[in-house]
């Protein structure tokens, strides 16, 4: 007792906590402050986690994010119940957390997404999150990373209080699909990349990973069936480079860090355009049969593979097979995009055959907006990276039945340049500062297109004039969180002026981080 109130006393005498409870991204569903509340994490600090192996997992991953900086040695043990204490407790519940009653009954967007939800509550003793699944643990970690002081992200220790704002945090995501796209065929980017870049998504509560694997300049993934793809194909990037590729167990790697981090892999295979590097490595599948030079350049559109030759379709099947095996996500990308030579029925026939043979996988179809004309399958996905939002063929694939990924050109494209003065990227869709990224709303985005069926939102990094990790961070931060928040939150909490406050607060810890940013002019950083 004297102990207690020895704490609590401490309490008194104590600076509130340095960040908000509602200074979080993207924005929570609800928060509830309670500045009488706040929680500093103690040196003997212990994390507590339901018997469950995946919960257990992100309580070991929230340890290993909170020790370098604190020097605590947080053991995680497992809880014998739910009412067993612990300073930083994790427990699944079978119901989805319920709303405080103060608050409006959330209207949509429940279904798979209650499997992402959580409840995180700050008290003097304790910050517990609740949530149904893992998943919904894993975000309300982030959550808590970010009430944390942003010196929690030095690599080393600090001195210093680790106080969390006390209060409620009832928070799930408004869409299904929140994802990033990147493009490690125009430059190949090794493994260790990769996973940073899911690490920078999993903080902002994105769940998957589109990887652009395939186009003219380079193939990236081995494909046992078909060795010279990787072997040869791979052996190419824009400009000078070396290139590269995945192997299978590289591939697994990628897949197993996203995976721990609730991101899910997106494979994309480009057909039947952006299919140079391909028909280097098989001039069997080329239209005239004639091996074509490998392509560094940065032009689109030249080449396909021959779409009347039934090679091609073993060669399709072997492909999606294998990419199919390797990958334990439910989505199999088919590009589709910018065939300029393969046209009308030819076009939609090859792709057609292409759907069916994704769906022989088990898996579900994505594929850029162009195959909108293609008969429906089951669960046919289209991304849609148009920059007028009256476009007739995908409304009217919507109609038939397709789900919608919004990556508008002029919002989302991670290539396009910020300014003028922006030393790399493209501008055929605009400038794209933070304020640009952040204002549409993928609900009403598209015309003739209900918000039920738009599946999500993704950022796509093309890059043909992205070189380093350094340069992927520089396009991704600080717009990538802008998409975060227009996927992740209710269209009630979009607001520019509060969201540049917010984001603001996260300049520091990218620079702890040692994380490259644009220090864009349109944020108030500190
Ligand atoms: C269009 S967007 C492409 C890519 C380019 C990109 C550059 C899309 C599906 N195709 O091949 O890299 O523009 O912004």
């Amino acid at each position: 007792l004297a102990h207690a109130a020895a704490r609590s006393a401490d309490r008194l005498l104590t600076p509130p906590a340095p960040v908000r409870l509602g200074d979080v991204v993207p924005a929570p569903e609800r928060v509830h402050p309670d500045p009488a509340a706040d929680f500093t994490l103690p040196p003997d600090a212990v994390v507590r986690v339901s018997p469950d192996p995946a919960a257990r997992d992100v309580a070991e991953q929230l340890a290993d994010l909170l020790r370098p900086a604190t020097g605590h040695r947080l053991p995680v043990t497992e809880l014998a119940d739910a009412g067993t204490d612990g300073h930083l407790v994790l427990t699944l519940s079978g119901p989805t957390p319920t709303p405080a009653r103060s608050t409006p009954a959330p209207t949509a967007g429940d279904g798979p997404a209650g499997d992402e939800g959580y409840r995180l509550t700050v008290a003097p003793d304790e910050v517990r999150i609740v949530a149904v699944g893992a998943a919904g643990l894993f975000h309300g970690v982030q959550t808590l990373r970010q009430l944390l002081p942003a010196a929690i992200e030095s690599r080393t220790p600090v001195t210093g209080r680790w106080t969390v704002p006390g209060g409620t945090i009832v928070d799930r995501p408004r869409f299904a699909y929140r994802g990033a796209m990147l493009d490690v065929a125009r430059h190949f980017f090794a493994v260790p990349d990769v996973l940073r870049v899911i690490d920078h998504l999993a903080r902002y509560k994105l769940n998957h990973l589109h990887l652009h694997l395939t186009d003219d300049q380079g193939w990236r993934i081995a494909v046992d069936s078909w060795p010279r793809l990787a072997d040869v194909g791979g052996a190419t990037e824009v400009g000078d480079g070396p290139g590269g590729f995945y192997t299978r167990a590289d591939y697994r790697r990628i897949v197993r860090h996203a995976a721990r981090r609730h991101v899910t892999v997106v494979p994309e295979i480009d057909l039947p355009g952006h299919t140079n590097a391909a028909l280097v490595a098989y001039p069997e599948l080329a239209p005239n049969r004639i091996a074509p030079s490998p392509y560094t350049g940065t032009e689109v559109g030249f080449s396909y593979v021959d779409h009347t030759d039934e090679r091609t379709y073993a060669f399709v099947a072997d492909v999606l097979g294998e990419v199919a095996a390797l990958t334990p996500g439910p989505w199999l990308h088919i590009g589709g995009d910018e065939a300029f030579k393969v046209k009308g029925a030819a076009y939609t026939g090859f792709v057609e055959r292409a759907q069916r043979i994704v769906a022989g996988t088990g898996k579900t179809v994505v594929g850029w907006h162009q195959i909108a004309p293609a008969g429906h399958v089951d669960g046919r996905v289209v991304q849609w990276w148009g920059t007028h939002p009256d476009d007739p063929e995908t409304a009217d694939a919507v109609r038939r039945g397709a789900r919608l990924i919004l990556s508008p050109g002029n919002h989302a494209y991670l290539d396009m340049k910020y300014a003028p003065d922006t030393p790399i990227g493209h501008d055929w869709a605009g400038l794209i500062d933070v304020r640009r990224a952040y204002d549409w709303d993928p609900g009403t985005h598209l015309t003739g297109v209900p918000a039920e069926s738009v599946l999500g939102v993704e950022a796509p990094l093309w890059t043909e004039s992205v070189t380093t990790l350094a340069e992927i961070e520089f396009m991704l931060l600080p717009r990538l969180p802008a998409l975060a928040e227009l996927g992740w939150s209710p269209r009630s909490t979009h607001d520019w002026a509060d969201f540049r406050e917010r984001l603001a607060g996260h300049g520091p810890r990218w620079a702890t981080a040692g994380i490259a940013f644009h220090p864009s002019p349109e944020i108030p950083w500190p």
